[in-house]
């Protein structure tokens, strides 16, 4: 597939993946076909096996949300006709790609280097490690053009802030700061603007020498622990981490350790 609306490569020997957000011109705001792009990116760093996905937008925005430009034909604002079925954009277009995007296995590190709202916002929650630009902000922005928060919005964010912060956030509408958003452990990290690209490039270097299969195991059991109880989720550690144990990262990681020198993952 041609990508328009993406940047998409794969560096460093094939270990990372990196995808762009790329229509600056209009914040890197979604359309129909950056969504088939990002979804078939996301496809190709499946197969090529990449061992870490890097995230973040072009110019000075990450993502302002879906394009209120261009979101449906039928939407005719100077004809005050609104005849759209957003839930069938949302079946067609938005939610496949959080879904995909909440299922990428390995790990994601997102760099939030402006703005991230409404849909935007739900794509940078959805990275693992977020580190974002001192002037980046987050912003629940569908209470302004009379919709609610989606995408997984509601999902993610009580999960990650609480309650009370979530309904703040998305009953108002008002931008989070960077500096907040860490604070309130929205995000990971928040860092100059300037060592944004730096610091997200180094941690997912970090990241994609790491032994992956034990990092992809981790990610998949802190969401299963969403939905199970405490047994269950001892048993499911217990299950992942007999599996590991057969796997040659184990057995390089305590081999190194072992000989006092640096262990060399394969990842498998
Ligand atoms: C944009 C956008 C944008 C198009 C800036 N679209 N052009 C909803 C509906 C339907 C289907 C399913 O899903 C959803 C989910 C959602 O995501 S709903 C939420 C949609 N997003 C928003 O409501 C955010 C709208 N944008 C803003 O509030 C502001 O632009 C923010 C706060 C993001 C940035 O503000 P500023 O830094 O002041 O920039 P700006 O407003 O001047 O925007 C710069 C340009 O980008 C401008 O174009 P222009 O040609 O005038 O320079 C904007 O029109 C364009 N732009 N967001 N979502």
């Amino acid at each position: 597939m041609n990508y328009e609306n993406i940047q998409f490569s794969i560096e460093d020997e094939g270990r990372l993946a990196r995808i762009v957000l790329n229509r600056p011109e209009k914040l890197n705001s979604l359309v129909s076909a950056m969504a088939s792009e990002l979804m078939d990116a996301l496809e190709q760093v499946r197969r090529q096996e990449a061992r870490v996905l890097l995230l973040t937008g072009a110019g000075r925005a990450f993502c302002a949300g879906a394009d209120l430009a261009n979101f449906d034909e039928n939407f005719r604002a100077e004809e005050a006709s609104a005849v759209v079925d957003i839930g069938a954009l949302m079946d067609r277009d938005y939610n496949p790609l959080m879904s995909a995007l909440h299922a990428v296995e390995i790990p994601v590190v997102c760099a939030v280097n402006g703005v991230a709202a409404g849909a935007g916002a739900s794509i940078a929650m959805l990275g693992d490690i977020v580190v974002a630009a001192r002037s980046a902000s987050f912003i629940q922005a569908f209470g302004k053009i009379g919709l609610m928060s989606d995408c997984g919005a509601t999902y993610m964010l009580p999960r990650l802030v609480g309650t009370a912060r979530a309904l703040g956030m998305a009953l108002l509408g008002e931008p989070l700061s960077a500096e907040q958003a860490a604070q309130w452990g929205l995000i990971w990290k928040c860092v100059d603007d300037a060592e944004l690209m730096p610091a997200a490039e180094k941690l997912a270097k970090q990241l994609s020498v790491a032994p992956t299969k034990a990092l992809m195991q981790t990610k998949q059991a802190i969401h299963a622990a969403a939905h199970n109880s405490f047994a269950q989720q001892l048993q499911l550690e217990r299950d992942r981490q007999r599996e590991l144990g057969f796997e040659h990262d184990f057995l390089e990681g305590v081999t190194a350790f072992r000989n006092k020198r640096k262990p060399s993952f394969n990842g498998k």
